[in-house]
């Protein structure tokens, strides 16, 4: 299979990308892209959507994780992503819809708006990154851009704030997953690779890791993503943690 895959430092979505292939044991060339510049060059390749991962897999166009996902069961069924069993697979995909369209989505804004206030850390995450300029200047540059991407996705003041009181339900949703089974089995399924990146990315934040670390879930996170390059300082209002700062284990 001849594979291109688009990618992004401190993508959580794109390390899910890159952990499928992995799975399936499929060689993929990888292409870096920043945010903003991302959405020019994915459109001059003619994707339909601007965001990471989407593959060339030989010629064609596959965007987003869990078509990313469906499409390499279909090409490649061993080792599968997903359950035999129906009753567990929609459990499975239950577990890996919400990664996608709730877990994914929370973790971005409180990402990007903490990465707007302090950039300090965003050189970290760039390790292993081909981005054709040194990372330093990439990361001194980065303002206007990780500005244009937050107002993009969300990341307001008011998201932020409930993104963050969400967090504890769906920490505790995700343990639950673990303790039923649904997720952390070996070897892993496609919840496991679409919920653990965006655990990682979360952890890489001051301001959340304490109330992940210790958890089931960041055990399954980091057993998945064993190095997520990048850590962004504390920088979150003292109260809009108080959600996380009242049930940290
Ligand atoms: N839910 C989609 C979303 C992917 C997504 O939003 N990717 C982000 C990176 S985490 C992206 O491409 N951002 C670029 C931008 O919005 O500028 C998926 O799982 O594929």
């Amino acid at each position: 299979m001849n594979v291109r895959l688009f990618s992004m430092p401190g993508s959580h979505a794109a390390t899910t990308g890159q952990l499928l292939f992995e799975h399936k044991g499929i060689d993929y060339k990888r292409t870096d892209l920043l945010p903003v510049i991302s959405w020019v060059v994915l459109k001059a390749f003619r994707f339909s959507e601007v965001t990471v991962p989407a593959a060339k897999i030989d010629g064609d166009r596959v965007q987003g994780t869990r078509a990313l996902a469906r499409e390499l069961e279909r090409r490649k069924p061993e080792p599968p992503l997903f359950p035999d069993d129906p009753e567990r697979r929609r459990a499975v995909e239950e577990a890996e819809r919400f990664g996608d369209e709730e877990l994914q989505q929370r973790v971005r804004e409180v990402f990007l708006w903490s990465a707007r206030k302090d950039r300090s850390g965003l050189v970290g995450y760039l390790e292993g990154a081909k981005i054709g300029m040194p990372h330093r200047l990439a990361a001194r540059t980065a303002g206007p851009f990780i500005a244009l991407d937050a107002r993009s996705r969300g990341a307001t003041d008011e998201n932020v704030r409930s993104a963050i009181a969400a967090l504890p339900g769906m920490l505790q949703r995700i343990d639950s997953w673990i303790e039923e089974g649904i997720l952390g089995g070996e070897p892993p399924n496609v919840a496991d690779l679409q919920i653990a990146p965006s655990l990682r990315l979360a952890m890489s934040l001051d301001d959340l890791r304490p109330a992940i670390e210790g958890r089931p879930a960041a055990r399954l996170a980091t057993r998945i993503v064993p190095h997520f390059p990048g850590r962004t300082p504390a920088v979150l209002p003292p109260e809009w943690l108080e959600p996380i700062t009242a049930t940290a284990p």
